[in-house]
């Protein structure tokens, strides 16, 4: 029986020390100490043992089993130890690896065009407007003298809003605006002569993409009101405020033209920076040596007499141009697309 104990007791022992977690050690509790383990069968065994030998063999066992457990919570603490030491390896840090540096970021293209052509006219004495994109019919178009059966109050032109948008002044609002207009006339509604004011924002047109067309795109419109305010004003404001955006270098042209809200009208043009304004083989301008940058005239009448003014007493003018394209000319982008896929390839090429 000695023997025995001796050899159940290396045998536990062997199988303890390749434990390699708590379900191996349990395991092995239970092969030794468990209802039918082999140590506590030993008790059971007692009652053949002489008894006279019976205490000395009762105490051998007892021993065994207890050694038996020691080793037991023994190992147990070692696989613990080792689990954590397995835990500080994983969550330990390099604190000489480099940081993770933040990329630096900056202002869209077309952002910082605008923000160039907002600080130019706030230079010249222009106040800036502001207004919601989504807008009603008669400010949009009724008040700027675009009748109901004009083409830019058709679907095709205009997004219309499925439901419209009830305003606090009662008013719904129908569409998305074509122009920033809207501003302008509720500016004028609400101040009186003299008006220098600049009303940029985002646009909506019903226009399918292609390289010159985006159904979104940014606008400024300016509006200067007074007595005596003269196409020579116009002429003036534009060249001072088109030769400090594109520079020194180039040349105006202004064509006839015809907007609704404006008699007369004029389109502008810069000299091609790309030719200097020769159009040789230039792709830029197509040939002409000229590319349109704004529309502009002088603001007619019946849209002062929309918004209360003394159209006998007060003239002004207005225009109007798209920042998207101003971007292109200036850096030379070939697709205006390109300024909203938000592809930073193409936006990290714009730094600060
Ligand atoms: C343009 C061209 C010509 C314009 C007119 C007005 C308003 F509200 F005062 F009547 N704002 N902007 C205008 C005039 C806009 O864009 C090509």
């Amino acid at each position: 029986m000695i023997e025995q104990i001796d050899s159940l007791l290396s045998q536990a022992r062997a199988e303890l020390s390749t434990a390699a977690d708590e379900q191996q050690v349990e395991a092995a509790r239970v092969k030794y100490l468990g209802k039918h383990g082999s140590l506590s069968g030993l008790r059971k065994g007692m009652g053949a043992v002489p008894a006279a030998d019976r205490p000395k063999m009762g105490k051998l066992v007892t021993d065994a089993i207890a050694q038996f457990e020691a080793l037991l919570e023994e190992t147990r603490k070692s696989i613990s130890a080792r689990a954590l030491q397995a835990d500080l390896q994983r969550e330990k840090l390099d604190v000489t690896l480099p940081g993770r540096t933040h990329r630096r970021g900056h202002r869209h293209p077309v952002s910082q065009a605008l923000d160039d052509i907002v600080e130019i006219f706030a230079r010249l004495g222009f106040h800036k407007a502001d207004g919601p994109e989504i807008e009603w019919d008669i400010y949009n178009f009724e008040k700027l003298g675009i009748p109901a059966d004009h083409p830019a109050r058709d679907m095709q032109d205009t997004l219309y809003l499925e439901a419209p948008v009830r305003s606090l002044a009662g008013t719904p609002a129908t569409l998305l605006r074509t122009h920033t207009s809207g501003m302008q006339i509720r500016y004028m509604e609400q101040h009186p002569p003299p008006v220098r004011l600049i009303a940029p924002g985002r646009v909506y047109r019903r226009d399918n993409l292609d390289l010159t067309h985006t159904p979104m795109f940014t606008q400024v419109e300016g509006l200067v009101v007074g007595e005596g305010v003269s196409l020579a004003d116009l002429k003036g404001t534009l060249f001072v405020f088109l030769r400090e955006l594109f520079g020194e270098a180039r040349e105006l042209r202004f064509r006839p033209s015809f907007f609704p809200y404006t008699e007369p009208s004029a389109e502008v043009d810069i000299s091609c920076g790309a030719c200097g304004g020769t159009g040789r083989d230039c792709g830029m301008c197509k040939r002409t040596g000229w590319i349109e940058i704004l529309g502009s005239g002088m603001v007619h009448p019946a849209v002062f007499q929309a918004v209360g003014y003394d159209a006998d007493r007060y003239t002004g003018f207005a225009f109007g141009l798209g920042i998207e394209r101003v971007a292109l000319l200036k850096w030379g982008v070939e697709d205006i697309r390109l300024f909203y896929e938000n592809d930073l390839r193409f936006l990290e090429q714009f730094p600060l």
